[in-house]
Formats: C-alpha cells, structure tokens, sequence
C-alpha cells in the first residue's frame, strides 16, 4: 500500500530523480529533487513543488551525501568497551542492543520507578514521524520522566500563544507588498534563506528595511536603517515604540478597541520607555531609535520578521510579547504584506502530541535546559537512564561542562540514538544507528511559508541504520506495550489516518505533493487569533503565573564588571543546530569588534582565552566590526573538535531560564576575553582537536 507513495524509491539499478522534502530544523522545508544513480545518491538540490523553494537550496543540504555516506556515519549498533567520553564501541546485533535496553529499563523502573528514565530529543529531525509517533507511545506507556521541550521557541511560543493563540503568520510570498520590513532578531541570510529573494524584491519595489541584531548581518549591510542594540534589550527597545505611538496619538484606538483586550496597561508599563531612555540601556542612538518609531508609525503595509534571537536572555518572553505586540497597537494587519511572521508550527489545526495513543502521565516535567541539574542532581528519584535521540546535548544545551560531568556518571546508563558519531555518542553505553531523512518516512511541517509535505526514502537504510518509528515500536513491543506500530509503514499510515481530510488528501493523492503551499493568508482578513474571544490579549497576565515574570518589564543587563562582554552564538551556514558538523574542517573563532580586541592587547592571528565562572574555551579570534562593541560571537551548532581545548560556547552559558516559556538564555553567557599565550595552544590539545576536523 505504501509503494504508492514511493514509485521511484529504492531503486536499485538506473538513474531516477525522486521528489521529497527536507525536514531539518529550518523554517523553510525545502521541497527537493533527489538524484539516484544505481541505489546510490549523487546529487541533493532544490524542486520547484514548493514555489518559495524556487528550485534552490542551501549548501548544507546540497553536501548531505556526504553526511549519508560518511566516516562519521554510524553503521551498527555498539556497546561501550572504553572510558565514557571516549567513543569506542564493540558491535552487537539490534536484537543484542534492543533486549539490553529493555531490560535495563525494566530494572531501573524496579529498583527506583520510571520517572528515573529520561528520554532526551529535540529538532535533529523536525518531521512528524520523527517524533512524538511510537517514541511517545513507548515512554508514556512506560511512564518514564517527561521532557519539557524549551531549548528553542520556548518564550517566543509562549507569547505568541497567549496574545495571538498562534495564528498564521506572513507567507514569505507577501513580502514583496510591504512598504516597510522590520527585521527583528533573525537573521535569513543564515537561517532561512528563501526569505530574503522577496525582502530584496520588496527593496526594488522602494520598500524600506530596517535590522535590529548586535551584528552586522548580511541584511543589516544592505538595509536603510541598522540598529546594533546590546543583547537582551529588545523589550524597551519595542516599548519606546508603544510609548511614541500612544503618546503621539497613533495608536489605532479603534483597532485596539475592537480586536484586543490589556492596551490600558501595556500602555501604563510602556510610558517607563521613552526613546532616550530606551536608547541608552541598548546601546544605541536615540536618534536611530526614534526613526524606527516615526517608520513603522508612518508606513503601511509594515511586516516584522521576529526571529529567535531576541528570546535567548533573561527578557526573552517579553521581547516577544513586546514586539507582537506593535502590529496590534500600530494598527497594521488588514492588508496583504503587513502583520507579523513568527513561527508557524502552530498555526495548524493540530499538534503532533495529539496524534499519540497513550495518555501523558502526570510523571515528573524536566526541563531540557537543566539537562547537567537533572543528571547531577535530582533524586527522588535521580536520573539513572537518559536516552538520547534527534539531539546531541553534549553540545547544544547550557552549561556545558555540567551537562559533561552528568553524562560522566558511572552509574548513568545512557543510549544514544543518532545518524552519526557526535559528541553525546562519544558518552553512550548504548549507541544504535538512525537513518536519515533520505533513508525514511516522515512528514515535514514548515515553520515557515506554511506547507505540509511528504518525506520519503530515496534509497535503502545506509548499513544497519532504522528509523526511530521502527526502534521505538520494537522497544514498546518487547516491553509488552500493546498496540504500538513497529513498521514506518504502519506509522505514516497511521498519522495520515489522523490528520484532517484535506491535508492527508493533498499528501496523499499528489503523490505527496504540496499541502497549503500557496497559502498567503492575510491576518485579521483570512486569519484571526485563535484565543478563547478571538481578541489579541496584550497584556496576558497569566504568563506572570507560569514564570518569574512581569510583563513588559526589563530584568537587566547581567553584565559585570569581572565579565563585560555579552557572548552571542547565532546560527552559521556551515550546520543546522550541530547537524553536519561533522564535515566541518576549520577551527572557530570568536569575532571581537577591532576596539574591544586592542584594548585587550588581542591581535587577529592570536589564540583567544574567553571565560566566566563557569568554564573557559581557547579557540581563534577574528576582529570585525560586524560586531558591536561589548558584544562578541561564536558561531552555534561547534562540536567539541572546533576549539582549541574541546568546549563550544555553551560552556559559559548559564541554564537559568528566560522571563517566562522555561527558555534558554544562550545570549546571557557574559565574559571576559584574554589573548592566549602562544604556548598555551601550541600544545598538545590543538593538535587532536584541529587534526580531528581536517578529514
Ligand atoms: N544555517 C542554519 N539555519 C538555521 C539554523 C542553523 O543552526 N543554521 N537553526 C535553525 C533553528 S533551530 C532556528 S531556532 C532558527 C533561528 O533563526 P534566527 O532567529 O534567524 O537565527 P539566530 O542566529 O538564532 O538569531 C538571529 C539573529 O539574532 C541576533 N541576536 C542575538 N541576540 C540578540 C538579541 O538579544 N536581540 C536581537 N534583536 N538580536 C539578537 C543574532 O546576531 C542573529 O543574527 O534558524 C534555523 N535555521
Ligand atoms: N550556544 C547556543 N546553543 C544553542 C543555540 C544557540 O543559539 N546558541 N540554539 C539552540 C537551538 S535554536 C536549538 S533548536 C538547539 C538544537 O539542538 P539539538 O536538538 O541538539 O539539535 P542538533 O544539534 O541538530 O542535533 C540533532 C541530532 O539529531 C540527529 N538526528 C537527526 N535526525 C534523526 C532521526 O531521524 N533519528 C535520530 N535518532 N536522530 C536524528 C542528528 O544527527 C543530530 O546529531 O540548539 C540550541 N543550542
Ligand atoms: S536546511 Fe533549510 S534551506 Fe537548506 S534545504 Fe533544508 S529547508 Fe532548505
Ligand atoms: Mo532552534
């Protein structure tokens, strides 16, 4: 039954071009064209299915061949023979691998109850088959300790659900209408890149574009206006333009009368923001901020692009709630080309945690940043399995060093699931091998331009990979869980089976083609909040509940005086998240602005010494501009090889939480940098570290 969505897969002799979608943690969802050559991929590249793919794609996934048919692909499953950290591994059949997992499972929820197994997954693979399918079925079924999944999009989600009950966003497609684009914390360039064709058309058509990110980013060269504000300070960044707006008269009061609810006090808390007040904590000219203001008040259409960059701090969720909050309070939705976009993951009439049988226990909640806290830790019970999959923690959670010493313990039994050797592999007792998302299934749902799309295997399972359906439906099985599918096949079936009528149809009968794809909704013409009275909530107090929030107000800047220096670590276009770093072959480095760098006496071809209390990593420096002053970057998704002493910039990240959403504070990380004495990185270290990237 399935072959009906597969009638190229798999083949093995001949030349065929298979059509699919790529599910990687990017808001764009690629639709792609697959080249198969005898059962053996030879090309990866875009397909005109999707209109805002276009027909191109990143470099990244154009090189994935070379992640599917890699040295550091893992082919077996492997049991732990050395040291933890260490990453060797003797081969055993599945069967060897499963019944051990099983059985330790069985032991541990024995001798301390389930809530001591932690499973451990985010976006390695964004799709729908990928996660929350038999995964779910199996840990809730066991009733292990549940996962609070708020490394990413944890207060921006949180606010965009309480003020607009995640309704659809801009397709990238209405750009071009806007007269005014606002860029705020996110950075396409990088990390979406089919969003930034309509931004310049928009420009050709006499749009003005206006950036608000510390760093220069290709976008902020080529737009009208720049602001460089200091990490963390977006909140009283958009208040000062609530503040102008309602104290100039601009507010659209008959807007705000008919569609929202709380402006009354958005208003009182906004009124502490004047510009020149707001200017001086982020760093910038009030000048600068007060053309914002007189912009987006005098423009129209005006779309803002809101990213994430603006909730990795402490003021994370109100930056969100904030800067929502400004097409509300200007008046701007109601036309094509005007509104906002933000993450549209939600604004499908389902979640994927619906689709699961079993029902959540009311077992312990963790939150994934406190991943280190959780392993060294908790009692009652402690953590004594963590089972890792479409993650690699070791190198993308806060505090990194606190993460390694938990995955040190003796006494924790750690699997990990993974396509490839990673740094969170190296700590497994158990490794088992995963295909990827051109060996299997799944169904990819844009966060972006909003599309639903069918994902299919192109050749056949590389070694002895399998797909997480199929190993979480063989674990359930051998730990009596009933009615828990164990083939990929009974699993699509099985989502399609639940989704609405016409999305399945459009996956199905076109061949697994496009759903939603030219889906341009105009907000509050097409698409209206999805809240309780259909009213955007300005001022959603019950967040101030759920965190140690108060709304719209700013927590500080954590800065010290022994650690000055904000680190940021945005999105590079060499990985997704760390996916594919292991292909990378040059060492990292940290950009400084040129005066920062001399006032310490640092250089561009010196090692560089960065450091906090909680950790300290050496790697390369580059001195730029592109960089603001008090800020310096490295680039997120480094693996442990990237620097000189085997740390990535979330050693200096603390896991204290955003305002509210439970979110990681990457961009709090505060520190001091030194220049490396020569001798220092000339040592040993740097030789296994830069030696391991050069493959
Ligand atoms: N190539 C590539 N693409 C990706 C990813 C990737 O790793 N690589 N990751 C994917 C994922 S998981 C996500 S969540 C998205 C993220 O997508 P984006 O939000 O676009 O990416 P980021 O790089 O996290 O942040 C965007 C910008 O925010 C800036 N920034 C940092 N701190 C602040 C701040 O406090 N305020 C403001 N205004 N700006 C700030 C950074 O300099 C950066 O340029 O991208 C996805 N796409
Ligand atoms: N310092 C700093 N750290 C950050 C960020 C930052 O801005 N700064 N950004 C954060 C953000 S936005 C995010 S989203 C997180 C992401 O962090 P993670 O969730 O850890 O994502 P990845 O690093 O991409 O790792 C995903 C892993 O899943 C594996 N995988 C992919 N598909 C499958 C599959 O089908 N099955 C199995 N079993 N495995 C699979 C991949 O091979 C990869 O090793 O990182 C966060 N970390
Ligand atoms: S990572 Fe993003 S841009 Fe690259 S192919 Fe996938 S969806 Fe497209
Ligand atoms: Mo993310």
């Amino acid at each position: 039954m399935v072959a009906m969505f597969n009638p190229n897969g798999s083949r093995k002799w001949g030349h065929s071009t298979v059509e699919t979608v790529c599910p990687l943690d990017c808001p764009d969802s690629c639709s792609l064209a697959v080249t198969v050559e005898n059962g053996r991929i030879v090309k990866v590249d875009g397909s005109k299915r999707q209109e805002v793919t276009a027909g191109y794609i990143c470099a990244k996934v154009r090189k994935f061949p070379e992640r599917v048919y890699g040295d550091a692909r893992l082919r077996f499953p492997g049991i732990r023979k050395g040291p933890k950290g260490k990453g060797s591994f003797s081969r055993v059949s599945w069967d060897e691998a499963l019944d051990l997992i099983a059985s330790r499972m069985v032991e541990i929820r024995e001798k301390w109850g389930a809530e001591a197994i932690l499973p451990f997954y985010y976006g390695g693979s964004n799709g729908l088959l990928t996660q929350y399918t038999t995964d779910a079925e199996l840990f809730r079924g066991f009733g292990t300790s549940r996962l609070d999944r708020t490394v990413c999009a944890a207060p921006t989600g949180a606010a965009a659900e309480a003020m607009y009950g995640k309704m659809a966003g801009v397709n990238y497609l209405d750009y071009v209408h806007a007269r005014l684009i606002v860029v705020w914390g996110a950075n396409p360039s990088t990390s979406g890149i089919h969003l930034v064709p309509y931004i310049q058309e928009a420009q050709r058509r006499g749009a003005t574009l206006i950036v608000i990110d510390p760093r220069q980013t290709p976008l902020a060269r080529r737009a009208d206006l720049h602001l460089p504000i200091r990490p963390g300070t977006d909140v009283v960044v958009a208040l000062a333009v609530h503040d102008f707006l309602f104290e100039r008269g601009l507010a659209d009061e008959r807007f705000l009368a008919a569609h929202t609810v709380g402006s009354e006090r958005l208003r009182e808390r906004s009124a502490e923001w004047p510009i020149a007040r707001a200017a001086a904590v982020a760093g910038i000219e009030a000048s600068a901020l007060g053309e914002l203001a007189d912009l987006y008040a005098a423009s129209t259409p005006a779309i803002i692009r809101c990213g994430w960059g603006l909730e990795r701090n402490r003021n994370g969720g109100n930056a969100a709630l904030a800067v929502l909050a400004l097409p509300a309070v200007a008046g701007k939705f109601g036309v094509r080309g005007g509104g906002y976009t933000m993450s549209n993951s939600g604004a499908w009439d389902f979640r994927p945690s619906d689709f699961v049988r079993a029902k959540e226990p009311p077992t312990r909640l963790v939150n994934m940043n406190h991943l280190g806290r959780a392993l060294l830790e908790f009692d009652a019970p402690p953590v004594k399995m963590l089972f890792v999959y479409n993650c690699n923690p070791a190198v993308t959670m806060p505090d990194q060093n606190r993460v390694l010493r938990g995955l040190e313990r003796d006494d924790l039994f750690t699997v990990v699931f993974d396509q490839v050797r990673t740094d969170t592999t190296a700590y497994a007792d158990v490794v088992l091998p995963a295909t990827t998302f051109l060996e299997h299934y799944d169904i990819a749902r844009s966060y972006g331009p909003p599309s639903m799309q069918l994902g299919r295997p192109v050749i056949d399972a590389f070694g002895e990979a399998r797909p997480n359906s199929e190993v979480f439906g063989a674990l359930a099985r051998r730990l009596g869980l009933s009615g828990v599918p164990d083939s990929q096949e009974e699993t699509l079936l099985a989502r399609l089976g639940a989704m609405p009528e016409r999305v399945r149809n459009d996956l199905v009968e076109r061949g697994g083609a496009v759903a939603e794809c030219g889906y341009t909704p105009v907000q509050f013409v097409d698409v209206f909040p999805r809240t309780a009275d259909r009213k955007v909530n300005l001022f959603p107090d019950h967040l101030e509940a759920t965190g140690r929030a108060r709304l719209y107000v700013y927590e500080g800047d954590p800065a010290s005086e022994a650690y000055p220096l904000a680190l940021i670590s945005p999105a590079s276009d060499k990985t997704i998240s760390s996916t594919l770093g292991e292909l990378g072959t040059r060492a990292a480095a940290l950009t400084i602005h040129p005066e920062d760098a001399a006032a310490r006496g640092i250089e561009g071809d010196d090692g560089v010494r960065i450091f906090n209390d909680l950790g300290e990593l050496h790697c390369a420096v580059k001195l730029s501009a592109e960089v603001r002053r008090g800020v310096v970057s490295l680039p997120k998704g480094l693996w442990r090889k990237s620097t000189f002493n085997g740390l990535t910039s979330n050693a200096l990240v603390p896991d204290s939480l955003t305002d509210f959403g439970g979110g990681a504070c990457f961009s709090d990380a505060r520190v001091e940098v030194q220049k490396l004495a020569r001798a220092d990185w000339a040592g040993r270290e740097v030789r296994v570290w830069i030696a391991e990237t050069s493959h």
